[in-house]
């Protein structure tokens, strides 16, 4: 079997190609060469062998972004260990939850998820940290133990098929869970989605809204352009609007790896029309369907095409994209190549174009499982296809649109209705800022209240925004209440929490 380990693939064979000279990551501190980074995940490499991480087990991140997470990423995938990565503003009972779920041995953290994880009680881990201080049995400072460590190490001899990527689900749904996959799922990612799709060159630099925790934009920033010679760009701060603004005008990328809550914070910015993005070739969107309306806000605000896509962490990346050059508003656009999507009717049988069912994609990077979930396997997965849950449909040049989740439907007046399709209405009054819809019971009946961010300054009633969804939508699709709030909740992914937002009076 031929040998293949995902950092000699991203990292090193850079190296060989004569490209050791040219910049990898871009952070606040400076840029980092592919011959410096090559080195540093050697280095970190050692490190992790010497405190006790092994060959197929899971290393946990529990790191902000930064030269530090992009090393240890490589580091582990180097030795031939499991990826795992979480989010880090988590409460102490999650971390226990991941460090149980993972069984991790060696554990990655930074001062803030360091307090957290003692909070949590890490039992004999080893705890490697990144800027911390008054460290405590069982506990590394990084930067010591990765100066003294040697800078060359062997790759170890996995293969395509060995098991190397946890993708965690956002957990909107319980308990978080691990989509499994092997080491072909980036590479073959890689070949779909950013070359065929993106067209992603040595020229690109890569800016993420979300952080590297999240794997659209942990791929898209520090291993598809990797696999070009290009550059990614990471920070720890939380990601606002200023911030990007801030960093576009600093690195200068040429691609934004977006969500649309934040293109919707972009737009609303009262600095927007200032910002000079004309570094950006594109942004991508994915993690929620992007509403027309916003892409419309956004095509206006700003001129740097959108490359609306829908992915997920059971099939790795993203798999349904628009092309740059032939994008639609209000799609996600046509199948990736390499992949193949069909619209199922409950049987499982495929509907005719345009009538909406669920989705389900087959392709090379479906995650062999969830781990220790053999139902929630048995339900999603069938070989190299996922049920995705989500519903959809597909028109006759194979453009895919998006009606919500499967479990998310509400009955209104008798009517299946997907609150998305209300979301995407209201987002397009100018004074809502963010929505989320959900039903609510009204003498037995379910009915639709909409939670709405208003703009900053905005001036709106409910019964404003009620007659604007009456003049656009069937009149059962009407919210019966409007709610507005500061913020919506939202999960680590940065997506609506709709779980919670039902919880919500
Ligand atoms: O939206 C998602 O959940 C996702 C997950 C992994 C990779 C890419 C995407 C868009």
């Amino acid at each position: 079997m031929t040998l293949f380990n995902v950092a000699d693939h991203f990292v090193d064979r850079n190296l060989t190609l004569g490209r050791g000279e040219r910049v990898a990551l871009y952070t606040p501190d400076g840029a980092t060469t592919y011959a410096e980074l090559a080195a540093l995940v050697n280095r970190v490499g050692n490190v992790l062998v010497d405190l006790g991480a092994r060959r197929g087990e899971r290393v946990l991140l529990a790191l902000s972004d930064g030269i530090e997470f992009v090393a240890t990423w490589y580091a582990a995938q180097k030795i031939g260990a499991v990826t795992a990565e979480v989010y880090t503003f988590l409460q102490p009972k999650d971390y226990r939850y991941f460090l149980d779920y993972t069984g991790a041995s060696v554990v990655i953290a930074d001062p803030v998820t360091l307090d957290l994880l003692r909070e949590a009680g890490v039992d004999d881990r080893q705890v490697l940290v990144v800027g911390g201080t008054d460290l405590r049995p069982g506990e590394h400072d990084f930067t010591t133990l990765v100066a003294q460590a040697p800078d060359t190490l062997a790759t170890a001899d996995t293969t395509r098929d060995d098991i190397a990527i946890w993708k965690f689900t956002t957990g909107s749904t319980g308990a978080p869970k691990a989509c499994v996959h092997t080491a072909a799922s980036p590479i073959v990612s890689h070949e779909a989605y950013a070359l065929g799709v993106l067209g992603i060159t040595e020229d690109d630099i890569v800016l993420p809204v979300p952080k590297l925790f999240f794997g659209y934009a942990r791929d898209l920033t520090a291993l598809y352009p990797f696999g070009v010679g290009g550059a990614g760009i990471a920070f720890p701060e939380r990601t606002t609007a200023e911030k990007l603004f801030e960093l576009i005008a600093r690195f200068r990328p040429t691609i934004l790896v977006n969500v649309p809550t934040m293109m919707s914070a972009m737009v609303a910015h009262p600095a927007a029309a200032a910002q000079d993005l004309s570094s950006l070739r594109l942004c991508t969107s994915a993690g929620e369907a992007l509403p027309a309306e916003l892409h419309r806000k956004w095509d206006e605000a700003f001129g740097v095409e959108v490359v609306d896509g829908i992915g997920s962490s059971e099939a790795y990346h993203i798999y349904i994209s628009n092309r740059p050059g032939a994008a639609r508003q209000g799609s996600c656009g046509q199948v990736v190549p390499g992949y193949s999507a069909r619209v199922v009717d409950d049987a499982g049988a495929a509907v005719p174009d345009g009538a909406v069912g669920v989705l389900e994609v087959s392709g090379g990077t479906v995650a062999l499982e969830y781990f220790g979930d053999e139902e929630k396997s048995a339900a999603t997965y069938r070989g190299d296809t996922v049920h995705t849950g989500d519903l959809f449909s597909r028109d006759a040049d194979g453009f895919f649109t998006y009606h919500g989740r499967a479990d998310d439907l509400l009955k209104s007046g008798g009517i299946w209705v997907a609150p998305s399709e209300i979301e995407h209405c209201l987002i397009g009054h100018p004074d809502v800022l963010e929505c989320g819809v959900t039903g609510f019971e009204v003498d037995g009946l379910t009915r639709p209240r909409a939670y709405v961010v208003p703009r900053p300054g905005a001036d709106v009633t409910g019964e404003a925004l009620r007659a604007y969804v009456r003049e656009r939508l069937a009149g059962h699709k009407c919210p019966q209440e409007v709610v507005f709030v500061d913020s919506l909740p939202r999960t680590t992914n940065g997506k609506l929490d709709r779980r919670a937002l039902r919880t919500m009076s």
